[in-house]
């Protein structure tokens, strides 16, 4: 069966979800029918689903009314109804390499052919234009010279990310656009990998400069101090990147740009049990020689509060201080000097060392004082700033009051607090000032010429028990770039419609922009009620939370729970959020007495940090000081630096063709050879894998050219037809079959059916088919 002959079939149970399945009830009535008939067929297999949500593959015995009887796989016979079934595929197309050549679109098809293959170590399949990858989570021989070289000269064809870089690549050059590669999935799902190996084909078919080495040099920089132990997995991206790979017109690397989203700074200064803080900290502490332990003052990991307050030290597997060499190479090869990297870590110790900071009570007040000790002394050494501005900046808050100026002491969360912001401060503007230096080496002054390929490696759909800030500002992104990867499907399929001259307007999509409205719309948004809330002096999560329920019930996304608590529905499915915390995250507030004393400080990056903020702070000074939240300093909020941020992404994207790839993970265990059905199928839906069946499903996926059909089908037909021309011949079958208008469309070169139109056609060819080699075989043992 071929692309071109792809048909979909019957039964969707996702697609009882979706609001807006235009042609309803014609459709719904085939594809009701379609099951119907089908479990009619005795000795078919089909698919039963069990109690527990798996699928089992059965074969129908015999029906009487909608009850089946059915045999199971070990021999035993059951009673079911014939709604529980759905058609399986024929052998023949076991482990089909594109989704879409499946006769059944079904869940259980796409989950057995998936799962076929990642049986058999073929993790890559695709969905039409998506790629589906799932993570081995073991070494796979599918990667190296001998396989880029395959793929370049295309001697293999099965689906593979190097199969996509390539055709980015000859994309880029043959429509001189640019391109972009869109990768995403759920925590552990393989999208860091992935963008590995797609850096990896770009860097072989475009090195030559040497760039490309610098290139793929910033991968253990940006992982050391970007990635993290989680429960989720042992080497976590704790932010999003996009990173630009720049051609020259003979087709060479010429430059690269990293762009990077949302730290998760919070981890700097706390983590969950059983999970760590940055890479880089155990690797430093593991991995300095003596010299610049002693310069550093770096004790062993357990020592500081920061990192050992989760238990967890190590990663199975991962050697720490072999990781530190690589990461120096690698800054090395990136051109950060030593004198600067010598920096940096100063800046890590800084930070380890302020956590272990302490406060002692000094009056009846509650207010603290940080006790001078090793941990005090050598944070002050380490930035270089003098002791006593720095025990004041954790202890004190100078505020404004009309034209006074007043000095506020402070109780010990407030100064816990103070420091903790602190040191977040200092590791997010050491991680953007990195990227920084990557970027200015990666460009090396050379003018962008030619054109560039994306690679998007950003956070997907999160959905936990408790949700929070951080979960609020991903699926938002996720909202967006589902919104993208929507509209680019639905214009590829309306291209070829146009192309072939049928009236698209008949195909129906759907959109998620009622969702985008409820986070974007001003005045009355998510994202806008948040900001204001977050100014208001006396704002706080409750009065929040409260005014989105007072603002935003008619949205049919939204949904106000009791207390704090408020529910979206995404497109990948409803989320409830805690609000506990949005305000505070979402303000991000270094006071101005933090910032002074970076300014103040004899080390050079403590000072670039500081001017780095205040900066920010001037340039994004929207609003009027409110004076009384303790906060001096005024600067975007995170949230409207994340959305703009992502309306920049988007605009990037917008211009460049996109090819997507969606990681699976295909277990919790992060282990290889499990694959848990009920854990697929929800990911599969919420990366859109199941949408691109729907959309082609609401249009006319199955596609064949006039002769193909008029051959396929030609001898069915029961009265002669006067014309041989294909065309004509399709006509006249598809008048004998009855096919109702509305389900076809016939198009300049091919003809176009709705979902299962096919399969009664099908059916018919393969019954006459059987009955020829019947009657042949029985003249043939008639002749013997
Ligand atoms: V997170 O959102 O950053 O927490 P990712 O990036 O989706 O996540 P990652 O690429 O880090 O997941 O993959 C997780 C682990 O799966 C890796 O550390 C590998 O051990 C494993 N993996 C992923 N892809 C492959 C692969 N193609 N071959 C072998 C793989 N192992
Ligand atoms: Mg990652």
């Amino acid at each position: 069966v071929s692309a071109e002959e792809r048909t979909s079939g019957v039964d969707d149970l996702y697609a009882a979800a979706s609001p807006l399945p235009s042609p309803p009830r014609s459709l719904t009535e085939a594809k009701w029918n379609d099951t119907a008939s089908y479990a009619k067929k005795k000795n078919l297999q089909s698919w039963y689903q069990l109690q527990n949500g798996n699928w089992e593959l059965v074969r129908i015995l015999s029906t009487s009314g909608t009850e089946v009887i059915v045999s199971l796989p070990e021999g035993k016979v059951k009673h079911v109804q014939a709604d529980c079934l759905s058609p399986a595929n024929p052998d023949i197309l076991d482990g089909v390499d594109d989704l879409m050549q499946l006769s059944y679109l079904n869940e259980p098809s796409v989950l057995y052919n998936l799962q076929y293959r990642y049986n058999k170590d073929m993790i890559y399949t695709k969905a039409g234009p998506v790629l589906v990858a799932i993570n081995p989570f073991k070494k796979v021989a599918l990667y190296g010279y001998d396989y880029i070289e395959a793929y370049r000269c295309k001697s293999i064809e099965s689906p593979h990310v190097y199969a996509i870089a390539d055709t980015a690549l000859q994309e880029m050059r043959r429509d001189e656009v640019n391109q972009s590669i869109i990768i995403s999935g759920e925590s552990g799902a393989g999208k860091t990998e992935t963008a590995k190996i797609t850096m990896q084909y770009l860097a072989a078919l475009g090195g030559g400069s040497g760039i490309e080495c610098e290139i793929l040099k910033t991968n253990p920089i940006l992982e050391a101090f970007g990635n993290a132990k989680t429960l989720r997995n042992d080497n976590s991206s704790r932010f999003g990147k996009l990173i630009e790979i720049h051609f020259s017109e003979t087709g060479k690397i010429s430059g690269a740009r990293i762009q990077t989203f949302l730290l998760e700074k919070s981890r700097v200064v706390q983590c969950a049990e059983g999970e760590r803080s940055y890479h880089i900290f155990y690797q430093l502490c593991a991995g300095a020689q003596t010299t610049l332990k002693e310069k550093l003052n770096l004790k062993n990991v357990e020592e500081y509060r920061y990192l050992c307050q989760s238990n967890c030290y190590k990663i199975p597997g991962v050697d720490d201080t072999e990781q530190f060499l690589s990461v120096m190479e690698a800054l090395d090869v990136v051109h950060v000097s030593k004198d600067d990297q010598e920096s940096a870590f100063a800046m890590l110790a800084a930070v380890l060392w302020l956590g272990n900071v302490s406060f002692t009570v000094i009056d009846f007040e509650n207010h603290v004082e940080p006790v001078v000790d090793e941990a005090l002394l050598s944070v002050a050494k380490l930035i270089g700033c003098n002791i006593e501005a720095l025990k004041l900046a954790l202890s004190t808050r100078n505020m404004k009051v009309g034209n006074d100026s007043i000095v506020q002491r402070l109780t010990l969360p407030q100064a816990t607090d103070t420091r903790d912001a602190l040191a977040k401060s200092i590791y997010s503007c050491l991680f953007d000032w990195l990227v920084e230096q990557i970027n200015k080496s990666l460009c090396l002054g050379k003018r962008r010429t030619g054109r560039s390929i994306n690679i998007l490696d950003i956070y997907g759909f999160e959905s936990f028990e408790t949700n929070s800030f951080e979960q609020f500002c991903i699926n938002y992104a996720n909202e967006r770039l589902q919104q993208h990867f929507n509209r680019h499907l639905f214009k590829l399929e309306q291209e070829e419609y146009i192309q072939d001259g049928i009236d698209w307007a008949r195909v129906e999509f759907e959109d998620n922009q009622n969702c985008l409205n409820l986070f974007e719309k001003k005045p009355l948004g998510l994202l806008s009620l948040l900001d204001e809330e977050s100014t208001f002096p006396n704002g706080t999560d409750l009065t929040f939370a409260n005014k989105l329920k007072q603002h935003l019930q008619s949205n049919p996304c939204f949904r106000g729970e009791r207390g704090k608590a408020f529910t979206i529905s995404h497109y990948a499915g409803e989320v409830t959020y805690d609000t506990t915390g949005f305000l505070e995250k979402n303000r991000d507030l270094l006071h101005l007495d933090s910032i002074q004393l970076l300014s103040s400080c004899a080390s050079p990056l403590p000072k670039i940090f500081a001017s780095i903020m205040f900066t920010q702070s001037e340039k994004h000074a929207v609003r009027p000081l409110h004076k009384s939240g303790g906060a001096d300093s005024q600067k975007l909020s995170v949230a409207t630096k994340f959305k703009a941020q992502l309306f920049q992404l988007m605009q990037r994207l917008e211009n460049t063709t996109p090819h997507f790839i969606r990681c699976i993970k295909p277990n919790n265990l992060q282990s290889p050879g499990i694959y848990e059905q009920a854990l697929v199928l929800q990911q599969l839906r919420c990366c859109g894998v199941l949408e691109v069946v729907r959309i082609s499903r609401n249009g006319f996926p199955t596609r064949m050219s006039h002769q193909k059909f008029a051959r396929r089908y030609g001898f069915l037909l029961l009265d002669n037809v006067s014309s041989q021309d294909p065309l004509c011949v399709s006509v006249a079958i598809l008048h004998q079959f009855n096919i109702l208008p509305e389900m076809y469309q016939v198009g300049y070169t091919k003809l176009f059916f709705r979902t299962g139109q096919i399969g009664v056609l099908e059916d018919t060819r393969n019954h006459t088919l059987q009955g020829i080699l019947r009657v042949q075989s029985c003249f043939r043992g008639y002749q013997e």
